[in-house]
């Protein structure tokens, strides 16, 4: 039987909120029953006798929150980077999407896919699929069988696609996603369900109003797309004259989430007053994708004036506009970015630091989850233990620096064990 109390010693570093960072060195951090009970600089008397796995000098850090991805893209990822949003939808993209119609192929591609997550940084992820009910069912099962804690999303999308990769009408996208949702219900321990019209663009008003229906008989979260990219921003003005931001266009139809039951809105690159005042009144969590932005030429996000406005936020991959599973790299990104902007869109806006950046890959994103990235009482064990000794240095180094040449440097490699609420994973 697995142990449900037991403790991990090494070396532990955690947020304990936006701007602070907690390491010790030689430490001992109690889980029981899923939860961490406390980081400890000996094992407290009333744990004594309980299983205690020595870690040595190794690293132990919160998992990483991927607040958004694609799995289907996976299939891509390093490939077609010169292109922008649009055109990159339509002739990397869709296509590539259209294929899981053949659940061979699904198999094929999504079995590496959840591999491939299974052993990265990433514990938890809220992930788009495609269309497809049983490619995304296939997904669901596939992740399930990982161990990470995920939200899975059916996508949605009636309006713009290309003649096979788009659905017939939003009566057929809705029932599909019936379909879906009754399928999967109860089926897993570690898979929700999270609803995914793909994007303004991608759905008819109709299909938007059978989802909200959707959305308030299951009690789902929401995620989507929001002010990526300036195409698409102006695309979505004359698609919704009625609406004086990307935003309201989700709100209009009461899927921009609320408090209690949030959305995920990934980039928000330019987020307007008007929409950042929405976004914070709803509690939607902004997924910061620095790659992404870069890749597909969209832009940086304003991540300073959002946590400075205390708004839900925290880092997506985005594979593949993303071309990168790691989320160590996100951080690193977001903080490479946010230098750029800094120096060449708006000097009022400083750099993240990297407590910040590791803020918002672990308690940030996790708060999405429930109480989950970090290491303070309570929260759920999601860990990982790391392993800098192949990054060789001639003098000995404080755990912060470890810590931050391992985002900058590590691999997967370094990644020598993974817990997800105190399962080990590997
Ligand atoms: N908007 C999108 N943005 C993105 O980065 N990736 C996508 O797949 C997508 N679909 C709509």
């Amino acid at each position: 039987m697995k142990p449900t109390t037991f403790a991990i010693r090494g070396t532990v570093c955690f947020s304990t909120d936006s701007q602070n960072l907690t390491c010790l060195e030689n430490a001992f951090i109690v889980c029981q029953d899923g939860r961490t009970v406390g980081v400890f600089p000996e094992l407290p008397a009333q744990f004594e006798g309980i299983p205690v796995e020595d870690v040595g000098d190794q690293l132990i850090i919160p998992g990483m929150n991927d607040l958004h991805l694609h799995a289907p893209q996976y299939a891509f990822h390093g490939m077609y980077m010169d292109l922008e949003l649009l055109e990159w939808l339509n002739q990397v993209t869709f296509p590539e999407e259209a294929r899981y119609a053949d659940l061979s192929y699904a198999e094929k591609a999504y079995s590496i896919f959840a591999e491939d997550l299974r052993q990265s940084a990433t514990t938890r992820a809220s992930i788009f699929a495609t269309l497809h009910v049983e490619a995304t069912e296939l997904l669901m099962d596939l992740m399930e069988k990982t161990g990470l804690k995920t939200y899975i999303g059916k996508v949605n999308m009636d309006r713009n696609g290309t003649a096979d990769l788009q659905e017939k009408s939003a009566v057929v996208s809705a029932g599909d996603t019936v379909r879906w949702l009754t399928d999967t219900a109860g089926k897993y321990e570690n898979v929700k369900p999270i609803l995914t019209p793909r994007f303004t663009p991608s759905c008819t008003d109709e299909l938007m109003n059978a989802l909200a229906e959707l959305q308030r008989t299951y009690r789902l979260p929401v995620q989507s797309h929001l002010s990526e990219n300036q195409s698409e921003i102006a695309w979505v003005h004359e698609l919704c004259p009625n609406t004086s931001f990307y935003g309201e266009a989700y709100d209009q139809f009461g899927l921009f989430g609320s408090p209690d039951c949030p959305a995920i809105m990934a980039h928000c690159v330019y987020s307007s007053d008007a929409e950042i005042a929405l976004m914070k009144k709803r509690g939607v969590f902004v997924a910061h994708c620095p790659q992404s932005n870069t890749n597909l030429s969209s832009g940086i996000a304003p991540v300073r004036r959002y946590l400075e406005e205390d708004l839900h936020i925290g880092l997506g991959t985005d594979i593949a506009g993303g071309h990168s599973l790691s989320m160590l790299r996100a951080i690193a990104d977001a903080i490479q970015v946010s230098k750029l902007r800094w120096r060449l869109v708006d000097d009022s806006l400083k750099p993240l630091s990297l407590e910040e950046a590791f803020y918002m890959a672990t308690m940030g994103g996790g708060a999405f989850f429930g109480k989950v990235g970090t290491f303070l009482e309570d929260y759920e064990f999601d860990a990982l233990i790391l392993d800098d000794r192949g990054l060789r240095h001639p003098q000995p180094l404080t755990a912060r620096e470890r810590l931050e040449r391992l985002i900058y440097l590590s691999d997967d490699r370094c990644i020598t064990g993974k817990y997800v609420s105190g399962n080990k994973i590997f």
